[in-house]
């Protein structure tokens, strides 16, 4: 068994959470913050049976988009707010995956 823990945006997680469910996928949505942007983003946990990873995988890869933000770099840099410079452009993955094997699963 593998947990992938994988942390997308926040505008994709209803779909995914919806396609994981409809698939048979069991699934733990944990609200978290992205330390390079401070900005809310959406952990999910999924244990999954090693045969069924690439399943999983494909769901997250159909269901959550790059998108592209824009940061100023005083947001990036408060101490630096006098010399507001122009705004730079941050490509969002659609996200980023863990696959961590599991020693042991047990339900109660
Ligand atoms: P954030 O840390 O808020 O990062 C958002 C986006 O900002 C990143 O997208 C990347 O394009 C850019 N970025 C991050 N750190 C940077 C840096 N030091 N210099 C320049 N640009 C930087 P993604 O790479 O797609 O990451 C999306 C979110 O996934 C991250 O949000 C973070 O919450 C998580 N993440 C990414 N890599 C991780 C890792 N190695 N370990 C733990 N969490 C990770």
């Amino acid at each position: 068994m593998k947990l992938i823990v994988a942390i997308i945006q926040d505008k994709d997680s209803q779909q995914l959470q919806t396609q994981l469910v409809k698939d048979g996928f069991r699934a733990t949505q944990l609200p978290s913050t992205g330390g390079f942007l401070k900005a809310g983003n959406c952990t999910f946990l999924i244990g999954v049976d090693d045969e069924k990873v690439d399943d999983a995988l494909e769901i997250i890869k159909k269901t959550c988009h790059t998108r592209s933000q824009y940061v100023t770099p005083t947001f990036l840099m408060p101490e630096a707010a006098s010399s507001m410079g122009e705004p730079i452009e941050v490509q969002v993955g659609g996200a980023t995956c863990f696959i961590v094997p599991v020693d042991k699963f047990v339900r109660f």
